[in-house]
């Protein structure tokens, strides 16, 4: 599968006008992340989302629900242990879709790669309190033995850092190899959210990975 759809900055946010400001400032991978809602709450806010991202050409992926995506035609799912296996979701959505897996192993990401996902978003690189109960912390040195394990094995799969992420961690993470970042808080919680996106964006399109 080719790198074309999968974009080196994902930003997460529970929120349609969130979604615009960063897609306004030029992001163009929105990931919806919502938890305990109803179908209905859940396809609506959706749906908001969508329209956003359809105006300034941008993927929306959900998480959780390959059901939902695929009724609102959203561009992929991101789907974690507890969720619908890959290899159904991939035969219900089929290979347009991107599919993203999480994953705190290498072990994790081989089976990843085996069952076709489009990314691998790993993690978690520092503490945060955007996600709960969250796997082992990997820190730079957890990332730089993941992805050279990968490099040797010559899998270029599009590995996704996530994690508490702020933007002054982006050079060492991509210098690990990893394809980009899924972040959350740094930019929502920016004083600037547009300026902040715009500097993420920046700072990983100038300093490449070699892993790509
Ligand atoms: N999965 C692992 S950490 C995380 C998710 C969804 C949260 C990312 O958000 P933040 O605020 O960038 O830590
Ligand atoms: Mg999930």
């Amino acid at each position: 599968m080719s790198h074309a759809t999968i974009s080196p900055l994902q930003y997460i946010t529970t929120r349609p006008e969130e979604a615009e400001v960063t897609c306004r400032a030029g992001a163009d991978w929105i990931q919806l992340r919502l938890k305990n809602r109803s179908y209905a709450d859940w396809k609506a806010i959706a749906l908001e989302t969508l329209a956003v991202c359809r105006q300034y050409r941008a993927k929306l992926i959900l998480n959780d629900n390959p059901l939902l995506a695929a009724d609102i035609g959203a561009d992929g799912v991101h789907l974690g242990q507890e969720d619908m296996p890959i290899p159904e979701a991939r035969a219900l959505l089929g290979d347009k879709f991107i599919i993203g897996g999480t994953a705190n192993t290498l072990e994790t990401i081989l089976a990843h790669q085996r069952d076709g996902v489009n990314y691998v978003g790993l993690g978690p690189f520092r503490f945060t309190t955007t996600k709960a109960e969250l796997s082992p912390i990997l820190g730079l040195e957890g990332y730089r033995r993941i992805l050279t394990a990968l490099l040797h094995q010559q899998i270029s799969l599009p590995i996704i850092a996530i994690g508490g992420i702020t933007l002054a961690d982006v050079p060492a993470l991509l210098e690990t190899g990893v394809y980009g970042v899924a972040v959350s808080s740094a930019i929502t919680g920016a004083a600037d959210p547009v300026a902040q996106t715009r500097l993420f964006l920046s700072q990983l399109t100038t300093s490449t990975s070699f892993f790509e």
